[in-house]
């Protein structure tokens, strides 16, 4: 479903488990910061009123999406992180870094998630215009944040239930 179907804020129909104990990384992207900040801002507050504590949250930055991979790797290799969120913003230019800047997150959170078997969650959005990033970043269509953060918390849940 394209998100500018679905509120990317609104959980009124999901159960989301209470995340207390539960110990979250966020990596962000500075590139695009005043997007960036407020998929941040999103995701602190949805772990917060889900019931993570704010010790329990680790807030990492690095310079652009490229670099979430690395970033969240690194964040994997502390035993004591449950779960990583990137979160980042790739607008389409002129050029084909879109493109590879995208693909290479995409794959490289799919890698670090199964090589440290902890749940790393795909925060990033990838917009035609600045308009469609605002939109998702606490906009119109909700805020990107608030979506990884509750699917960090389920994807630990489910982890933690096997
Ligand atoms: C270079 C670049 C460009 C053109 N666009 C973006 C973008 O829209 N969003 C983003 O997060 N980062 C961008 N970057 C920076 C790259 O992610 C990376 O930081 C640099 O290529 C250095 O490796």
């Amino acid at each position: 479903m394209s998100s500018s179907l679905k509120n990317l804020s609104d959980f009124n129909h999901v159960t989301i488990p209470n995340g207390a104990g539960m110990r979250v990384g966020i990596v962000t992207a500075e590139w695009n910061i005043e997007i960036t900040g407020a998929l941040r801002d999103g995701a602190v507050k949805t772990l917060l009123e889900n019931g993570v504590v704010e010790n329990d949250i680790i807030v990492k930055y690095v310079p652009g999406s490229f670099e979430l991979t690395f970033g969240a790797q690194l964040l994997c290799e502390d035993k004591n992180i449950d779960c990583v969120i990137c979160l980042g913003c790739v607008i389409q230019g002129e050029t084909r870094h879109f493109d590879f800047i995208c693909e290479a997150v995409a794959l490289g959170v799919t890698n670090v998630s199964l090589k440290y078997n902890k749940p790393v969650i795909f925060g990033l959005l990838t917009t035609n215009t600045l308009q469609q990033a605002q939109d998702r970043s606490g906009g119109k269509h909700g805020n990107k944040g608030d979506e990884a953060a509750v699917t960090a918390i389920k994807m630990v849940q489910l982890k933690n239930s096997l």
